[in-house]
């Protein structure tokens, strides 16, 4: 803990402030910028920030000869959309990278990329996640997707290159090699972005050592009930009791007996395993051995178990955080020795995202619970940033850009989301800094089943939106009275007031940051997975699904023979674009279309000028005909399916294509619109 915390009353602030010498100014003084990035570490995993359960006496360094951030917050809680909105000063919707998986257009504005026009030498180590190639770096080296903990593959401009070693140090240490061979007449952003502590969670043999022979202390509510706030919370799958595996999540070696048996994740433990050189799997075994046999031996049940599962989960995921704590003592004891550099470096830490570490029971992210919402955020320059000063304004990942930019002497675009967070280091507020942020998860129906939601969060309370049809809720906390989150007072007659001012500040922000997705036109399509916004416009829809195979329906009779036809129009500047008839198979469990029923998808591929046909379950049934088009007019769809010679055609521009559909076919008994990350205008489907 750090020595101001128990007494950090204002006179006691303002004292230490005035007894320093005076700062100079920060910006326009365009300091290096060495960023610290690590993937999933919540701020209450960091002793600077009261950590229970470790120490991270590096990353606290930071903080204790510079700034602390304490409502620090991200607008998306997932990997991706952090990485994006830290980039671009935007927010997810903006930005266009909403969910995991999306391609982020490298094309747009960054803060590296205009650093680097300003004379900056950029670069990036470590992880990535952003599917397109980096742009506005002078020299990266990325992992491929999430990348691996044991002897990493890594993406150069020269290829993949597999590299010995944990990821952890590897990318340390490629941090340190291209902080020595850069030019050093010029200022430079490195962005040192960490695999861990990101799941499942491999330490370095180094680190392996640490929490031996003793208990981390327990959430309280490790064993929630998920009483009195939306019901859906329920269905999450992040569980520690339910969800998360022996063999992957937790690396308990399987027993003969078990071995040929495993199941869906826990599959990948070989595959973990073989990764490890022979050294690294024998620290491997050596550090865990007793404790596995112990635990075959004692084969816990219920709760126990689950206790169990809970001190495994957490002490690898904080011995992976050990290791990241090492490698920024290693950056900053490069500083040290280069006390040139470290005098006109901001150096920065910070995580995408935080994480449920037991609380709820629960693992993972992507709730707007302040676990997952809150990021940490230190930042140091030496004689610029007041030591031990503490920030309480609510900031956010969209504020990072701007402010960067700023300690540059570089415009921020016009319509970046965020604000510089130059004069909170300064110490000097402004009068109007926001009390309200904004956030809007996308990634529902995916892993983990977290639903959509968007909300809002000020000093006191939190209001939260879940709008997918079949999850429409609200929550409403009151984050003095029930710090933990435990009780949604949405419905509660003595918070109405509350609830109307914070539905008004969520109306403004969403005004403010011009984000109109998040609306799904339930009356039309009461049914939809994988879209993020359906506007009625020109007598029609414009449907984005953020995801691939996106769809939106609604229940309705469809006879033996029938005739469906809509026009899709591309929308300009859009080039990925492509647009689905949906028909849903009749005949899922309650007459009503599940969470994936049995799907046709016809329609037009834009890019590749194709007409489409795919059967159910996407690529394994597709038939696809070449169009002559100029892939720039409207095109005209028309879908006919004759069930009693089970067949369906789709025809476009004068091509036709023919699916047979199986034996036993039931029929269709929904009706709708789809489309695979990509945005479309459709006119309403008629039906003949
Ligand atoms: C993987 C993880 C999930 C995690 C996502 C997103 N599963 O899919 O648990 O929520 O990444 O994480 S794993 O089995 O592959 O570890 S993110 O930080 O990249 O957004
Ligand atoms: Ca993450």
């Amino acid at each position: 803990m750090r020595p101001f915390h128990a007494i950090a009353s204002l006179g006691f602030a303002i004292a230490a402030a005035s007894a320093l010498p005076a700062q100079q100014p920060l910006a326009g003084a365009r300091p290096n910028l060495l960023f610290v990035f690590s993937d999933d570490h919540a701020a209450h995993a960091i002793s600077a920030y009261g950590s229970r359960i470790n120490q991270t006496p590096h990353i606290d360094r930071i903080a204790d000869e510079g700034a602390l951030f304490r409502a620090n917050f991200c607008g998306n809680a997932l990997c991706g959309p952090s990485r994006a909105t830290i980039l671009t000063g935007l927010h997810s919707h903006a930005n266009g990278f909403c969910r995991n998986g999306n391609v982020f257009d490298g094309g747009q504005p960054t803060f590296p990329k205009l650093l680097q026009a300003a004379g900056y030498q950029t670069a990036i180590v470590g992880k990535w996640h952003l599917e397109s190639t980096p742009t506005g770096f002078d020299h990266w080296v990325v992992l491929p997707d999430q990348g691996q903990y044991y002897n990493p593959d890594f993406l150069t401009k020269a290829g993949r290159v597999r590299m010995p070693g944990h990821a952890t140090d590897v990318t340390t240490q490629l941090a340190l090699d291209w902080l020595e061979r850069r030019d050093p007449a010029k200022p430079f952003v490195l962005m040192c972005q960490h695999k861990a502590p990101h799941r499942n969670w491999l330490p370095a043999p180094a680190d392996l050592g640490a929490f031996r022979g003793r208990d981390l202390p327990e959430p309280a509510t490790l064993f929630d009930a998920y009483d009195n706030r939306l019901p859906a919370r329920a269905h999450t799958e992040m569980e520690i009791a339910r969800h998360l595996t022996l063999h992957y999540d937790l690396m308990v070696p399987p027993t003969p007996a078990e071995a040929p048996t495993l199941a869906d994740l826990d599959r990948a433990y070989g595959q973990q395993r073989a990764r490890m050189d022979d050294a690294q799997r024998a620290a491997w075994d050596a550090a865990f051995a007793a404790e596995d046999e112990a635990f075959r031996r004692e084969n816990p049940q219920g709760r126990e178990r689950v206790r169990w599962m809970y001190q495994r989960y957490m002490k690898n995921y904080l011995r992976c955080v050990h290791g990241v704590d090492r490698s920024v003592g290693a950056l900053l004891a490069w500083l040290d020795a280069h006390p040139d550099v470290k005098a006109n470096t901001l150096v920065v830490y910070s995580s995408d995202q935080g994480f449920f570490l037991g609380e709820h029971g629960w693992y993972d992210k992507r709730w707007m619970d302040d676990e997952c919402l809150r990021m940490p955020l230190v930042m140091r320059w030496p004689g610029r940033i007041a030591a031990g000063r503490e920030v309480a304004q609510l900031t956010q990942n969209i504020d990072f850009a701007p402010t960067f930019l700023e300690l540059a002497g570089v415009p921020t675009p016009r319509g970046v989301h965020g604000r510089s967070l130059v004069p909170l280091l300064a110490g000097e507020p402004p009068a109007d800094w926001r009390d309200a942020i904004y956030y809007h998860y996308y990634e529902s129906q995916a892993t983990h089943r977290v639903p959509a939601m968007y909300g809002v969060r000020t000093a006191s309370h939190k209001l939260v939106r879940y709008y997918e049809p079949g999850v429409d809720g609200w929550e409403l906390f009151d984050l003095v009275r029930d710090p933990d989150e435990l009780r949604s007072v949405a419905d509660d007659p003595a918070y109405e007031g509350v609830r109307r001012e914070l539905t008004a500040k969520l109306v403004a922000l969403r005004t403010q940051y011009g984000d109109d997705t998040g609306e799904l036109l339930p009356a039309r399509f009461p049914q939809s997975a994988g879209v993020t916004r359906i506007v009625a416009v020109d007598g029609g829809y414009r449907l984005w699904a953020n995801a691939p195979g996106g769809w939106a329906v609604r229940p309705q009779a469809l006879g033996q023979r029938f005739e469906v036809t809509t026009t899709l129009r591309p929308l300009p500047g859009k080039p990925q674009q492509n647009g689905f008839v949906v028909l849903a198979a009749a005949g899922s469990a309650d007459g009503s279309v599940g969470a994936d029923p049995a799907r046709w998808r016809a329609g037009i591929e834009f890019g590749a000028k194709q007409l489409v046909v795919l059967g159910p379950m996407g690529g394994k049934a597709r038939w696809a005909g070449a169009l002559p088009w100029d892939g720039q007019a409207a095109v005209a769809l028309r879908i006919a399916v004759d069930l009693a010679r089970r067949e369906l055609v789709a025809e476009a521009a004068g091509v036709r294509v023919t699916a047979p559909l199986p034996t036993g076919f039931p029929g269709f008994a929904a009706l709708g619109l789809g489309a695979s990350n990509a945005e479309t205008h459709f006119t309403e489907i008629a039906v003949r």
